[in-house]
């Protein structure tokens, strides 16, 4: 059986991580609340079963809220996941199969019957003046020169029955491919994929050169060749076990306002110029499971989503800077919003070692990353307050704290410096940043008795007692 959308809801209910959800919720009114309180105040994801307006539906949020979950559904743990799964890329990409038929054919909505408002597209924040968007978009295309897909998970705004904006990065990979298409004065064609097992999503934000197709990172994540069918009225290659496809193209030349819409850093930024997409068919599986990705404030569905490939990617990024670094782990904290700041534990092991690190870290092909900490092995790098302890106890701001002004930043970074434009097609100015190393590390292991100077107290009998022992 392939992996899919159905058998991680089947693992992570299974596993408690899962709240079902039978009262009646509406998408536009309270789904998103309900789905935010299930993640952050009890890390859970949520199943809705019973949808205000849409009989026969049921939709699913926070299936990627956390590492956790993520990794459970990849065969691995949250502490073991970069280690193992960093060795499935490092083994190779993975193509996938191409087949005739799959179930995501099992429906298929043409002409009228393609109606968007058929699917249960939930408003997701009150920046969003009521208006429903798609945040679990994964969007297909085909650059019209090599014949190589692209994947990215791209936010639609909906905007009429056959008509949604989509929220295309200039300059990023989509964008890249539309030009060409737009240069030749055609539209291009573009297939929205919805619902699918966390390992497609997770390839679809995962930050890569332009020539790799990330259907081949989800095969390697998976560790199995995934199923690809063609669509019925564009040439675009399909999951074939996702849930939903929304067949349409991208008119050549023309762009609208698209948002307001809750960002990743849990802001709004107004509204932009942006292309549109028109629908021309939908495709689903029997009785489809919508997957109502949450965005916005932290902990929204972005954060984890941005940070889980983010954590892979610097990951193999560091550990070998000079040779070899001793890195436990690589967190970027999803309640900070943004994936603004990265918390790398390690053993340092010599002088210089930790700012080397600290420099490849902020300098990658991800943006985001703005503020980069160093923790020693003892620090928990998932956890605020043991961070700050750190950050207190082991941190001389004069010698322990750089910044490196005027860098490339992530253009959502609001404190970043607006540059005049230069020429974006969507008037999106470009913002230039600067980046802050922190080294919150006890010093280098050369130095045992500096280290020794910062061991934490214990309170006495502590490793040997138990609160349940004692208590009753
Ligand atoms: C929940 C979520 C929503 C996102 N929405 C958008 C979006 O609307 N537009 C966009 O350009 N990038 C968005 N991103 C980031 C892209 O998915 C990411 O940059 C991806 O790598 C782009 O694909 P590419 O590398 O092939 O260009 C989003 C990421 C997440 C996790
Ligand atoms: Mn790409």
């Amino acid at each position: 059986m392939p992996q899919d959308l159905r058998s991680y809801i089947d693992l992570i209910r299974e596993h408690k991580l899962l709240l079902d959800i039978k009262k009646e919720v509406d998408p536009l009114t309270n789904l998103a609340g309900i789905a935010y309180r299930g993640e952050n105040e009890q890390g859970k994801a949520t199943m809705f079963h019973n949808l205000k307006g849409y009989p026969n539906w049921s939709a699913v949020s926070y299936m990627c809220g956390s590492r956790e979950k993520m990794a459970l559904g990849l065969g691995t743990s949250k502490d073991k996941a970069l280690v193992e799964l960093g060795g499935r890329i490092a083994r190779g990409l993975i193509k996938p199969k191409i087949v005739e038929d799959g179930p995501v054919k099992e429906i298929v909505w043409q002409g009228d019957d393609a109606d968007l408002g058929r699917l249960p597209i939930h408003v997701h924040s009150d920046s969003d003046r009521g208006v429903p968007f798609i945040g679990s978009a994964m969007q297909f295309v085909k650059d019209p020169e090599t014949g190589t897909q692209n994947i990215a998970l791209q936010r639609d705004h909906i905007k009429g029955p056959k008509k949604m904006g989509i929220f295309v990065h200039p300059k990023r990979h989509t964008d890249i491919c539309m030009q060409k298409y737009w240069k030749q004065g055609k539209p291009m064609p573009v297939a929205t994929v919805i619902g699918h097992h966390p390992a497609y999503y997770i390839a679809s934000t995962w930050t890569t050169s332009y020539e790799t197709d990330e259907i081949d990172i989800t095969g390697a994540l998976l560790q199995e060749p995934v199923n690809m069918v063609r669509c019925e009225t564009i040439d675009v290659m399909v999951p074939a076990d996702a849930e939903i496809v929304i067949e349409g193209e991208v008119p050549p030349n023309y762009m609208e306002e698209e948002g307001p819409f809750c960002e990743h850093a849990g802001m709004t930024h107004g509204t932009l110029q942006h292309p549109i997409i028109n629908v021309k068919c939908i495709t689903m599986r029997k009785n489809a499971i919508y997957y109502a990705l949450q965005g916005g404030r932290p902990i929204s569905e972005s954060q984890p989503l941005d940070g889980f490939p983010m954590e892979l990617v610097l990951y193999a990024r560091i550990k070998d800077v000079g040779g070899f670094i001793d890195v436990k782990d690589v967190v970027a904290l999803p309640y900070a919003g943004g994936s603004h700041i990265i918390v790398v534990q390690m053993t340092p092991r010599k002088m210089g070692e930790v700012r080397s690190m600290l420099m490849a870290l902020l300098s990658s092909p991800y943006l985001h990353p703005k503020i980069g900490i160093a923790v020693d092995e003892d620090i928990d790098p998932h956890n605020a307050q043991s961070i700050m302890y750190a950050l207190s106890t082991r941190v001389n701001p004069k010698s322990d704290v750089f910044i490196i002004p005027d860098t490339l930043c992530h253009t959502g970074d609001l404190t970043a410096e607006l540059l005049p434009d230069t020429g974006s097609h969507m008037g999106f100015h470009p913002r230039i940043g600067s980046k802050m190393l922190v080294d919150a590390t006890k010093g280098p292991a050369l130095t045992p008795e500096l280290r020794a100077y910062f061991e934490p107290v214990k309170p006495q009998g502590l490793v040997n007692v138990k609160l349940e022992d004692f208590l009753g």
